[in-house]
């Protein structure tokens, strides 16, 4: 079967987007995601994202896989891709355009900016364990400061989520992580039934973090949005940082505010087309 598809990057965090506008259903199939995602054997990308028709209010809806298949409700990145790609479907150039999207983790609308970046509102942060889920503590509490042990280490971690699971951890610093070897092990706790995506930051100065991440199903990668917006509500809660952060990535930096009047988390960053082909299935 032959497939086209775009590829784009936000800070270097990479999707495959498919042009799913005519039909319901993801034109790929996880199994499919997975060859295509593979970085020797297929086109390499961290993840694969399809524009749907939207529903009832909305312009579009967004689904997305991971690079092993399994699905996320929400990408903070892929998101802003989406919406490049979308502009880039409809032709059009006009500025300051907010499309509405449907999504896993329900209604989010990125904004095309003058210069380029994309602004999204990425909604409320989930604080109780039970909408996590993690069952660190009581289903109704919060999970903030509470200690984790992990590989004989007691961590200090804050839970957040954006829609997906996400860990927070505050470290002297980001670089001796060992992601490679903890990430996996945070991933797959057993306080988390849906698995959790684990961030590692460090705080430069109360407007600036530096944060290394292990996603859920993708491993180390080389951004995360979703993750970038749940380090800045954990800072917040934890009184390391301000509202309006700058969050420094490997690859490169996003804007967050979590906004006191409310509640909401806005994401300002990059996305870019980067190819256009048609790929060959092979399962
Ligand atoms: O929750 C998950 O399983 C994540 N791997 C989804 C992808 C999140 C992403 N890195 C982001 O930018 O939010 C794309």
């Amino acid at each position: 079967m032959e497939i086209e598809f775009s590829k784009y990057q936000g800070l270097g965090n990479d999707f495959i987007l498919i042009d799913n506008r005519h039909s319901e259903k993801p034109l790929i199939t996880p199994e499919q995601a997975i060859e295509m995602c593979d970085r020797h054997f297929g086109i390499g990308a961290d993840g694969i994202i399809f524009a749907l028709p939207g529903q009832k209010d909305t312009d579009y809806s967004m689904r997305i896989f991971n690079s092993d298949g399994s699905e996320p409700e929400m990408c903070g990145n892929g998101i802003r891709c989406l919406a490049k790609f979308i502009a880039d479907l409809e032709g059009i150039e006009e500025v300051n355009k907010t499309y509405r999207i449907d999504t896993l983790a329900g209604l989010i609308s990125p904004t095309l900016q003058t210069n380029g970046e994309v602004k999204v509102d990425m909604g409320t942060p989930s604080l109780l364990a039970q909408e996590i889920p993690t069952t660190l503590v009581d289903p109704s509490e919060k999970a903030i400061n509470q200690s984790l042990n992990v590989e004989d280490q007691t961590w200090l971690v804050t839970c957040v989520s954006m829609g997906n699971p996400h860990c927070i951890t505050f470290v002297e610093d980001s670089d001796q992580i060992d992601l490679e070897k903890i990430g996996p092990k945070f991933e797959c706790h057993e306080v988390f039934p849906q698995k959790t995506n684990t961030e590692f930051i460090q705080m430069v100065k109360s407007d600036y973090m530096k944060m290394r991440v292990w996603e859920r199903g993708a491993g180390i990668t080389l951004a995360c949005g979703t993750g970038a917006c749940a380090s800045v509500v954990a800072g917040v809660l934890n009184e390391k940082c301000d509202r309006l952060c700058t969050v420094e990535l490997p690859g490169g930096c996003l804007k967050i505010e979590w906004r006191e009047s409310d509640n909401r988390v806005l994401m300002t960053g990059p996305a870019k087309r980067v190819i256009r082909g048609t790929y060959f299935t092979s399962v």
